[in-house]
Parts: C-alpha cells; sequence; structure tokens
C-alpha cells in the first residue's frame, strides 16, 4: 500500500494524512465544494471532488469515492470516523473494487451495528452483560412481564441504534406502553428496524471503554481504558486515559472481556468495546464501535502507540508491533472537544470566520484540528473544529495543564466550546473523580460561564485602558473598524 484515499474530512482527514506521511505513504483528499481550501485538502499529496456540501451528495457518496481511489491509483481507503466508517455495504463495495479499507471486515461491522446480534456474538465469553433482555420485544405483555422482572427505572434501546439515539428512560409502569411504542417506531423511521429490546436503566453510572487492535496472525490487544462520561447530548466533550476509578486488577478484567468481545465478531484493525461501570456496582458490556475514536490520542499519549499507523500495517497483513506485555501505562491523558457552538446560547452551532486562530503549544500539549486562521467553518457538517489533547505524568497535573492550554488557545470570530471545556475539568467532581454521565445535566446552566465572562470582562477594561494610554503617546493610525471577537455571519 503506497498510497492510501482519506474518505473523510476536518481534524481526522488530517491526523491520518500526518502518520502517511511519516510512513512514506501518498495520500489523496476528497472533498466537496464547500471544503475546495479546507486544510486537509491542502495537506494531501491530491485531491479529489467529490460533489456538492451536503455530505449525502458528497462524503456519503461511496461510489464517487471508490472512484476517486481507481483514479488516483490509490490501494487503500481510510475511512476515519463518522460518514462511510460503519457502513458494511461500502466496505464490500471497496472489497469488490479490488481495494483494501482500513478497517474491520462487512461482517463485523454487521454484527456490532446490532446491538442484540452483538448481545448474541459475545454469549459464549463470559461476558457481563446489563440485566435486560437479549431479544427484541414483541409485545407490550412481554415488554411488560419482563420489565417487572428487571424492575424500574428500565431503559428501552433500539438494537440498531448508537450514540444514544432511539433510547427511553421508563421510570414506572404506568408511562410504560406509550414509550414502549413511541420506541420502536421512532427506531423504524430513524434506522428502517423497529427492533428495541430493554435493560436496566444504571443512570448514576461511568461511560468506560477499552481500545483494541487486532491483527491477521492472531494477536488481540487491549490498550487499556478511557473515561468519556462527560458528555451532553451523546457528545462527549472530555475523555481521558486512564479513567481515575478503575484499579489495576479491573483494567486487566475489563481488558480481557474487550479482547473477548473482539474475538466473538472475529475483529481486525482498531476497535472500541464499551461498558458502563455503576462504581460500587458491575461494570457491563454495551456495545462495540468498529471504527477509529475521536479520542484515540488519549490512548496514544499514555501508551506511544501511533494507533493509525497500527491500522495501516494491520490492514497491509503485517502483525501489530508489539505485544500485551509491552505495553503499559504512562502518566495521564485529558482530551477536549471544541466545537463551533455556543455554550451560552443553547449549544447552537456558531459558523462564521475564524478571525483568531493561535494554539497553544508547550510540552504535553497536541492540538488535532483541521482548521486554519482565516477559515470559514462550513455550515454542513460536525461543529467539531478541533480537538485539545495534554499528557503529563499524573491526573491532577494533566488538569492543570489543560487549564492552561486551554487559556492560551485563542480562537476569534466564532464562539466556542472551550470555556465550558474550562468549567467541565476545573469542576470538583471532575477534580475528585466522582463524576458520573449525568455531570453535564447536574451542574451546568448557562449562568456557571458567566463568571469567566466577567473575569475577561476585567481583563478587556485594563486593555483597554492600556491601549487607550499608548494610544495618547503614540501618533494615532487610521485603520478599518474590525471587531475581533464576532463575524456576522452572512
Ligand atoms: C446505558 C446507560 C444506563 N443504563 N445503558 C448511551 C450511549 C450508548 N452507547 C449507551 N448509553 C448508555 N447506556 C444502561 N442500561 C447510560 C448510557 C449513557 C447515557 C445515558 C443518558 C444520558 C447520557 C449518557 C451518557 C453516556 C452513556
Amino acid at each position: 500500500m503506497e498510497k492510501i484515499l482519506i474518505a473523510n474530512r476536518g481534524e481526522i482527514a488530517c491526523r491520518i494524512m500526518r502518520t502517511c506521511r511519516e510512513m512514506g505513504i501518498a495520500t489523496v483528499a476528497v472533498y466537496s465544494d464547500a471544503d475546495r481550501n479546507a486544510k486537509h485538502v491542502k495537506m494531501a499529496d491530491e485531491a479529489i471532488c467529490i460533489g456538492p456540501p451536503p455530505s449525502n451528495q458528497s462524503y456519503l457518496i461511496g461510489d464517487n469515492i471508490i472512484e476517486a481511489a481507481k483514479k488516483t491509483g490509490a490501494q487503500g481507503i481510510h475511512p476515519g470516523y463518522g460518514f462511510l466508517s460503519e457502513n458494511p455495504e461500502f466496505a464490500r463495495k471497496v472489497k469488490n473494487a479490488g481495494l483494501t479499507l482500513i478497517g474491520p471486515s462487512p461482517e463485523s461491522m454487521e454484527v456490532m451495528g446490532s446491538k442484540l446480534a452483538a448481545k448474541n456474538a459475545v454469549k459464549n465469553y463470559n461476558i457481563p452483560l446489563v440485566p435486560g433482555t437479549e431479544y427484541a420485544i414483541s409485545s407490550y405483555e412481554e415488554a411488560r412481564t419482563k420489565g417487572l422482572e428487571i424492575g424500574f427505572p428500565i431503559l428501552i434501546k433500539a438494537s440498531a441504534g448508537g450514540g444514544g439515539k432511539g433510547m427511553r428512560v421508563v421510570y414506572n409502569e404506568e408511562e410504560f406502553e406509550e414509550n414502549l411504542q413511541r420506541a420502536q417506531s421512532e427506531a423504524l423511521s430513524a434506522f428502517g428496524d423497529g427492533s428495541v429490546f430493554l435493560e436496566k436503566y444504571l443512570a448514576e453510572s461511568k461511560h468506560i471503554e477499552v481500545q483494541v487492535l487486532c491483527d491477521s496472525h492472531g494477536n488481540f490487544i487491549y490498550l487499556f481504558e478511557r473515561e468519556c462520561s462527560i458528555q451532553r447530548r451523546h457528545q462527549k466533550v472530555v475523555e481521558e486515559a486512564p479513567s481515575a476509578v478503575i484499579s489495576p486488577e479491573m483494567r486487566k478484567i475489563i481488558g480481557n472481556h474487550a479482547v473477548n468481545v473482539a474475538k466473538a465478531c472475529n475483529y481486525l484493525g482498531a476497535g472500541t468495546v464499551e461498558f458502563i461501570y455503576e462504581p460500587g456496582g458491575g461494570i457491563y458490556f454495551l456495545e462495540m464501535n468498529t471504527r477509529l475514536q475521536v479520542e484515540h490520542p488519549v490512548t496514544e499519549m499514555i501508551t506511544g502507540v501511533d494507533l493509525v499507523r497500527e491500522q495501516i500495517n494491520i490492514a497491509r497483513g503485517l502483525p501489530i508491533s508489539f505485544k500485551q506485555e509491552d505495553l503499559k501505562i504512562n502518566g495521564h491523558a485529558i482530551e477536549v472537544r471544541v466545537y463551533a457552538e455556543d455554550p451560552s446560547n443553547e449549544f447552537l452551532p456558531d459558523i462564521g470566520r475564524l478571525i483568531e486562530y493561535t494554539v497553544p503549544v508547550g510540552d504535553g500539549i497536541r492540538v488535532d484540528d483541521g482548521f486554519e486562521k482565516g477559515d470559514d467553518i462550513p455550515i454542513y457538517y460536525d461543529p467539531m473544529i478541533a480537538k485539545l489533547i495534554v499528557h503529563a505524568e499524573n491526573r491532577e497535573s494533566a488538569i492543570n495543564k489543560m487549564i492552561d492550554a486551554i487559556d492560551q488557545y485563542q480562537i476569534g470570530g466564532i464562539e466556542t466550546t472551550l470555556h465550558f471545556c474550562k468549567f467541565a475539568v476545573n469542576h470538583p467532581t471532575f477534580r475528585d473523580g466522582s463524576f458520573t454521565t449525568k455531570f453535564v445535566e447536574k451542574y451546568f446552566n448557562p449562568e456557571v460561564l458567566k463568571i469567566n465572562d466577567e473575569e475577561s470582562l476585567q481583563l478587556a477594561a485594563i486593555m483597554a485602558a492600556k491601549i487607550a494610554e499608548e494610544r495618547n503617546q503614540i501618533p494615532q493610525v487610521a485603520s478599518k473598524p474590525l471587531s475581533p471577537w464576532k463575524h456576522s455571519r452572512s
């Protein structure tokens, strides 16, 4: 494999190209009309336009992407995350075109794409599952009988759902039947599959996931866990590795569970096995994500492994470059996601031009981004513009480094979630590790960010006074008025 097409955009396309370059592999970018001048296009050796801005007319058209690979002579396709990355049909088409998809087989994607099929696949491996049904509910009578056995609160989940889509919490029998019907019809219209199942709802729990790598030589390796409990509407905000609450003994146990889940679906490449952990209770397998994840850098920071390099070598038929015994956890890493959203305005996407953009620098600071100063943030895609990752010798130093890095990060022209991220990592509940997936709901309201705003206002007042002082000493030069803070949306 000497040339790889990256079937993605933004930070992840840039991230993948960085490793390709280090490996001496040529890169092909694909782009929509909205991304003509994007960073990932400039970074690539070659670039091909695959359609108009909406992703269902460009980044989601598998045939056009395969055509672009053939035309440029790329032998491999890296799908990144999102878009076509977990689409078994696309994986099959890539194979049939004589190309290599850097990812698992279409069969693995199919099994893990269905939560019920996934639960069935792991049956013989003694993997702990949340109390619930391992089959689709066919009638309310059946649901009621099973539900009373499980006990409220109950979570109704769509088998074909993912990332929190198609979930409904039921607190008592009275609201059960209506919620069941709603969940089934929502699942049918959203995924074309109305299958739903029941689980005991673990309200105050932690999201723990284990990174795995599997090669074609029978090696299955776990690269420890990440904790991603701080989420907002199923969008992760803060991720870290390792988790503050997983003991070394438990780490081994869940690592082995994760490897067994991967074995159960004949997995190949990089994957993530998701668990839910109830502190003081159990830890249970939820689902497997058959792609490279957004938060993979925190695992790279604590293990020293380049996951994209391993993915590419595995796709080439090479073995993983290390053994399980070679791995150890080095320090602590935290990632925050920088979204072009306004936390004080219900997190509405804030599009516009990056008129100021300076990334933090320093030892153990990594920024994975897909934009440059002067770029316009398009409205058509995910609003995540960058990931800020820090690595330090322990968790407390990592938190402090993150706060310092956030303070250094300068973004003007659009609102971002950076303030919100600072609020989260600086919160006592984050610092002491006791936070759960309820963190944002419990502790966040737009008022908490105003404290920061007042600080900035004070700072702005001091700076304004200083500038006025300088202007009295230096002859004034006429300049066009330009607000550095906000650009019109036109
Ligand atoms: C759960 C759960 C509690 N109990 N399952 C959400 C996404 C999907 N990957 C699995 N998810 C969850 N499954 C049981 N039985 C909690 C979550 C969950 C969550 C739920 C509500 C609000 C935010 C959440 C964040 C992470 C996980």
